[in-house]
């Protein structure tokens, strides 16, 4: 919805991109003081486009994290690439983010052309920013030499070291961001967060209490349905499918005598009274489905292909 706004006031789209695991969503989560994206220390967490909405007096921000670009192995991961892809195309402005730990790497220099061709294509020209981020675990003497180097390269109007962590120099990458936006009324409500329904909200935060649960190629195999989702008189009942790919996956989630799934559900509970701020019933499943991650069906229903 747009309204009247105040001379100068800004609003625009802010792709986040980047390969997996750089802190894209813990980076939106931190510049907007909430959580409307979930985070693991695995790679390929995010598996949607999610908007995250900061109002200020001055500007609306409508910040897109993306999934992490990567080449992709199944039809999710082509639907992933995808979304990143038409996250850049949609950006007023572009912020490309590094590990600063782990400097220029050749899936970085990936993401790099991506943007450059993208912008190349629709020949638009945009504000593209580069955010090193992690410089709170990063090595000081070698900070330098990678800012002079990112800086050459030409494709960036700035280069900004980082820390969505500790929130190191986030208000000096937000002040760059909102000076590039266009002018322009506000779209969302100032109250408004993000997009996502509540459903997806709830999948989510399960979907990462299993990630941070397990590890090698289990999470990448796991998705969750929302079976239930009903507001009772005290509680919120909630009811939802864990899917995995294979039997080992199934019993690794499940845990010996199902203590891994007990304590999965306890931290997703918790997390789940704490989004919707009343008392939750959760029931977990976990189910086989083979190959999902190439199923078109399941992954319709799983809202992975929709508008694809
Ligand atoms: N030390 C440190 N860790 C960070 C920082 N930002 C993110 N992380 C960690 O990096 C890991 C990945 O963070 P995410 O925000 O999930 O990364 P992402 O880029 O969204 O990853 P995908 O969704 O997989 O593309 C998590 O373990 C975060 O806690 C930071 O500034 N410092
Ligand atoms: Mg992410």
């Amino acid at each position: 919805m747009s309204s009247a706004a105040p001379a100068g006031f800004r609003c625009g789209y802010v792709s986040l991109i980047g390969r997996p695991n750089v802190g894209k969503s813990t980076i939106l989560n931190a510049l907007l003081g909430e959580k409307v994206a979930i985070i693991s220390p695995k790679p390929q967490t995010t598996r949607q486009r999610i908007l995250g909405v900061l109002t200020r007096p001055e500007a609306q921000v409508m910040f897109l994290d993306t999934p992490g670009l990567h080449k992709p192995e199944h039809t999710l991961g082509r639907y992933m690439v995808e979304v990143a892809k038409a996250a850049i195309e949609e950006a007023d402005v572009l912020v490309v983010i590094i590990d600063g730990r782990a400097g220029i790497t050749a899936e970085d220099e990936r993401v790099f052309s991506s943007v450059k061709n993208a912008l190349r294509e629709d020949g638009r020209k945009r504000p593209v920013l580069l955010a090193i981020n992690k410089v709170d675990i990063a090595s000081k003497p070698k900070l330098l030499p990678l800012l002079e180097r990112c800086a050459k390269l030409g494709i960036f109007d700035d280069c900004i070291p980082i820390s969505a962590t500790t929130g190191d120099q986030l208000k000096i990458l937000l002040k760059e961001i909102v000076a590039r936006l266009p002018e322009g009324p506000r779209w969302y409500e100032p109250q408004q967060r993000t997009d996502q329904t509540r459903e997806q909200m709830v999948s989510e935060l399960i979907r990462e209490q299993v990630l941070a649960a397990t590890r090698q190629e289990v999470p990448h195999a796991v998705a969750v349905l929302i079976d239930e989702l009903e507001d009772r008189d005290k509680v919120t009942s909630i009811r939802a499918t864990i899917l995995v790919e294979r039997d080992g996956q199934k019993a690794i989630v499940i845990g010996r005598g199902g203590m891994m799934l007990k304590q999965i559900g306890q931290e997703a509970r918790r997390q789940l009274e704490r989004l919707l701020g009343r008392k939750v019933f959760l029931g977990l499943w976990v189910k086989v489905a083979e190959g999902w991650r190439s199923d078109e069906r399941i992954l319709r229903q799983l809202g992975y292909l929709s508008g694809s």
